[in-house]
């Protein structure tokens, strides 16, 4: 697929996005936007990819919305813009196969929202991450307060949040708002590793996995149990059970 500020690539079942305005600290514009949602409505149901990762061009993974940009907003474009952005993230958190995001660099206000919508965050020990939206006179527009607080917990949101102050890999790390911190250099062969495990598993067993984790989030533990019910069961349906026991017990690979 041809796009103007995103590259995207297919390469043994793994979908690789990266943001491509280097110049630009991957700034997060309308027309990326847009881009992003293209990459990943056809990624997400190409049979030819289990795994995505994402990541960015040059000393950023992304260094937020683009502030020249937002500059000029009024209050219903902000809102507009607030409301598609979270649109997008949300298409990238509910696809079906996992995304990793490959942590560059700066990750920042709407880049550091994007990492959050991931599932796997592992991060080069260049890596940067916050929410300075507060420097600029805003609060985080893509979902980054609801996130955020959902995974690091709600003081460590607000000291972020309201600090606007940047972590890097290690503090990151140790608060878990990454899996993983590597040398920079090791970054896309570990998260490319980490990628073809994952599609070397059940398909369908990876893909329950992911929205019965997510659904459950949301829900009490009772409703979460019962969706896990459900997609456990559904692993059988899908024939794919009994394809990973044969294999298991004739000694060989299974063939999803
Ligand atoms: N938007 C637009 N341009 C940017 C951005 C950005 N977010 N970040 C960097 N750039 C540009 C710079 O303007 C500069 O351009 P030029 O070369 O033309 O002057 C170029 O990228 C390189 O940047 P720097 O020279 O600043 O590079 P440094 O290495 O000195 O500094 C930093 C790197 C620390 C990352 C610095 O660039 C910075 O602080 N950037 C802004 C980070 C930021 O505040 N991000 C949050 C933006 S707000 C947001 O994301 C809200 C999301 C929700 C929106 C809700 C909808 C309403």
């Amino acid at each position: 697929m041809e796009f103007k500020n995103i590259i995207v690539e297919i390469k043994e079942k793994v979908g690789m996005v990266k943001m491509n305005r280097p110049d630009a600290l991957n700034a997060l514009n309308s027309e990326t936007l847009k881009e992003l949602s293209k990459a990943f409505s056809h990624l997400g149901e190409s049979n030819e990819v289990s795994v995505i990762i994402i990541t960015g061009e040059g000393k950023a993974f992304m260094a937020g919305a683009d502030i020249a940009e937002m500059k000029d907003m009024s209050e219903d474009q902000a809102r507009e813009f607030s409301k598609s952005g979270q649109k997008v993230f949300d298409l990238i958190a509910r696809t079906e196969k996992p995304v990793i995001a490959a942590v560059n660099g700066f990750a920042l206000g709407g880049g550091c929202e994007l990492v959050l919508a991931c599932d796997i965050r592992i991060a080069s020990e260049k890596a940067r991450l916050g929410q300075p939206e507060v420097n600029l006179g805003v609060i985080p527009g893509f979902a980054g307060t609801q996130r955020l607080s959902r995974l690091v917990g709600a003081a460590k949101a607000k000291e972020m949040i309201f600090t606007g102050d940047m972590v890097d890999a290690q503090t990151a790390h140790s608060i878990g708002l990454v899996n993983q911190v590597v040398p920079a250099d090791q970054l896309m062969n570990v998260c490319m590793k980490l990628a073809n495990k994952i599609a070397s598993k059940g398909p369908v067993a990876i893909k329950l996995a992911k929205r019965v984790i997510d659904q459950g989030i949301e829900a009490s533990f009772e409703i979460g149990s019962a969706g896990e019910t459900r997609d456990f069961a559904e692993c059988f349906a899908s024939g794919q059970a009994k394809e990973g026991m044969s294999a298991f017990l004739e000694k060989r690979k299974p063939n999803w």
